[in-house]
């Protein structure tokens, strides 16, 4: 296996160049403390959040897979023979097998990922099962502009982008993004999103703060990161798990409250908690599917069929550029 890795071909230069330590330090330097969501993906939170998938109350992930099973053939009409499927943020094989199973002409798999080792080691497992299909791993930060391997550019190209990671992103950033995959894949290129959609409160609260404590291990998991990736001395013991329905903004936020008055120290620096404040760790955006129609159309995608579930928990898009 050899990880094609992405050449620095910026298309616009992002002030990105931050590091672990400055996001920590500036997000808890803040008046409202947050840290950025995409951290929660260590070796420890990928595995959690895996087991978040299978909970009874998170919806979202079988309800895609739902969904794709039932639109595969649909959704294969839509590629060209031999076209490549890039699928940003890939993590686990699991959604894409979904879709490989009606693509028997596809002519390349790009799977895009930050973390290399989970990269290699998923596309290993894929291989084993398609053992005809191209696969040409891109160790990449899918946020940034990168480069499609060599050879691949000049074939039709669509994007695969499944589990609401666009929810994770703020409406303007969304847009940005979905902007930018379009200039990473190109003229005439397909995109397949995946969205969460606005449902009753209760069902929502419930998928981010689950019974068994999962979700809650999942944002605390983040603290134990800081200590041992940074040198922070958080009592983990002391935030709380707490996640809610942001009906103004339509987003689930997640949160960790300190049960005390305290002061943390990352790095050697010291960081004052009240009692109940909170670090605010995520957002997760839920769209109508019109509203998310618009958003897509407003970053220049042309749209395409919408598929749900029978009880409209989840939506899948084609998009068109
Ligand atoms: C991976 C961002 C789609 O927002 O539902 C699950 C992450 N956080 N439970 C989501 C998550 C808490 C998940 N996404």
């Amino acid at each position: 296996i050899k990880p094609v890795f992405a050449d620095a071909t910026p298309i616009s230069r992002l002030p990105d160049d931050r590091t672990f330590l400055d996001d920590v330090v500036s997000g808890l330097s803040a008046t409202r403390k947050s840290l950025p969501a995409k951290y929660f993906y260590d070796a420890a939170g990928s595995e959690l959040f895996e087991a978040i998938t299978r909970l009874p109350e998170y919806y979202p992930t079988r309800t895609e897979l739902g969904i794709l099973d039932a639109a595969g053939p649909e959704i294969a009409a839509l590629l060209p023979r031999a076209a490549t499927l890039v699928e940003f943020g890939s993590g686990s094989t699991a959604k894409v097998r979904r879709l490989l199973r009606h693509l028997p002409d596809l002519g390349a798999y790009v799977p895009v990922d930050v973390s290399e080792t989970f990269l290699r080691s998923e596309a290993e497992i894929l291989r084993a099962d398609f053992p005809a299909l191209r696969i040409e791993p891109v160790a990449a930060d899918f946020t940034k502009p990168f480069a499609l391997p060599d050879g691949l550019e000049s074939t039709d190209v669509a994007g695969f982008f499944p589990g609401s990671t666009i929810g994770n992103f703020e409406p303007a950033e969304a847009r940005r993004l979905l902007a930018q995959f379009g200039a990473v894949l190109g003229p005439g290129a397909g995109l397949i999103v995946g969205v969460d959609l606005v449902k009753d409160r209760a069902v929502l609260e419930a998928a981010y703060d689950d019974a068994a404590g999962v979700t809650g291990a999942f944002n605390r998991n983040l603290l134990t990161r800081i200590n041992r990736e940074l040198g922070g001395d958080f009592p983990v013991g002391s935030f709380t798990h707490r996640a809610l329905f942001n009906e103004r903004e339509s987003r689930i936020e997640m949160h960790l409250v300190s049960a005390r008055a305290q002061t943390v120290e990352v790095a050697g620096r010291p960081f004052r908690f009240a009692d109940g404040e909170t670090i605010h760790t995520e957002n997760s955006y839920k769209y109508t599917v019109d509203g998310f129609r618009s958003l897509a159309a407003s970053a220049g995608w042309t749209l395409g069929t919408v598929w749900t579930d029978p009880e409209r928990l989840f939506s899948v898009h084609a998009l068109k550029r």
